[in-house]
Formats: C-alpha cells, sequence, structure tokens
C-alpha cells in the first residue's frame, strides 16, 4: 500500500513542480511606461532639473509637505509676488535621450493657487521648443494634467516645464510642479 502512495507521488510530482505558485499574468502584453526623465518627481532634490526664473519670486524650489504632492512627499513650488509685472519659471532637463520618430507622453502635473481665482497662471510643457500641448489656463486649482503626445525629432532632447504667472496681489500666486512625464507607452 505504501509502496503504491509512494509510486503515485513520484508519478505526480513532475506535474506538481510544474504547476505555477502564481496566478498567470502576461506582462509581456502589458505597456510599460519608460520615463526617460532623471527625478521626474522631485523626490531626490532640483537636481538635474535646470530652474529659470524672471520677474518676482518670493520662493522657489523643491519643498516637502507629509500630505505630499501628486506623486511622493516632495514637489517643486513656486510663489510670485510680482503685482507690476508678469514673472516667468522654468524646469528643464536636457540631454534626454528618446530615439527619432518615437511617439511620446510629453507632460506634468500642476496645481494653482491664485487671489480670486483667476485663470491668469499658464503652464506649458515643451520638447525641444515645441508644445507638446497646449498651454493651460489656471486660477486656483487641485492637481491638473498638463501636456500631451508628440514625435520626437532626432534622439537628444530637451524638456521644459514653463509657468507664466500674469500680475498679482499682494498676497502672490502659488504653483504646484510635479509627477513629469516624458517616455514611450505613458
Ligand atoms: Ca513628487
Amino acid at each position: 500500500m505504501l509502496t503504491t502512495i509512494l509510486i503515485w507521488a513520484l508519478a505526480l510530482l513532475p506535474f506538481l513542480n510544474a504547476m505555477p505558485t502564481t496566478p498567470l499574468s502576461q506582462p509581456a502584453l502589458e505597456k510599460r511606461c519608460s520615463n526617460v526623465l532623471q527625478n521626474p518627481s522631485f523626490e531626490s532634490g532640483v537636481s538635474p532639473w535646470l530652474e529659470m526664473a524672471f520677474g518676482s519670486w518670493a520662493s522657489f524650489g523643491v519643498f516637502t509637505q507629509s500630505a505630499g504632492g501628486h506623486d511622493g512627499r516632495n514637489f517643486y513650488w513656486g510663489q510670485s509676488n510680482a503685482t507690476a509685472a508678469v514673472s516667468t519659471l522654468s524646469v528643464s532637463q536636457s540631454a534626454v535621450r528618446i530615439p527619432s520618430g518615437t511617439t511620446v507622453e510629453c507632460s506634468v502635473w500642476v496645481a494653482s493657487s491664485r487671489p480670486g481665482n483667476v485663470a491668469s497662471t499658464a503652464v506649458e510643457v515643451f520638447l525641444d521648443g515645441i508644445t507638446c500641448g497646449s498651454a493651460a489656463y489656471l486660477g486656483t486649482t487641485g492637481w491638473v494634467k498638463v501636456g500631451g503626445k508628440i514625435t520626437a525629432n532626432g534622439d537628444s532632447h530637451t524638456f521644459t516645464v514653463v509657468i507664466t504667472s500674469d500680475t498679482t496681489g499682494p498676497q502672490g500666486s502659488q504653483i504646484w510642479i510635479d509627477d513629469a512625464v516624458l517616455g514611450a507607452s505613458c
């Protein structure tokens, strides 16, 4: 009897070994986002983003708070106190590699606060100086995604987020930037 059970067990062993331990998934069929930006969510500070500010900004840079940004704890934040002139803030990454002819997602998440909810903070995303969508005009809003799809021309690229803040009251206007994406299948 024991021998019979043993033979049965041995006979079943190859089948038992062949049975998968987890449900079969189909990873080969899933699209994987290949974000080629470094530090796209500002979780490791500013580097390698290049910042350029024109006009009057009381503060700008990478900040953290427990509530977090759009993704993770850190985000880029700027506060304009320009009461008399338009202010511009841009963050960019250069020498980003995408094969020429590849269509990619080119976007960023932003949130905005303006006195009176006046929609005059413009946010636009560019790849090599060409817009990835169209400018979004924001007043006081939660996180919104700006940008779109674009086809890369050449292999080395510059990704730029440009914030243009119209004149504001003494309390200033604020902009949050986070979770930038440049990549295929995103
Ligand atoms: Ca983040």
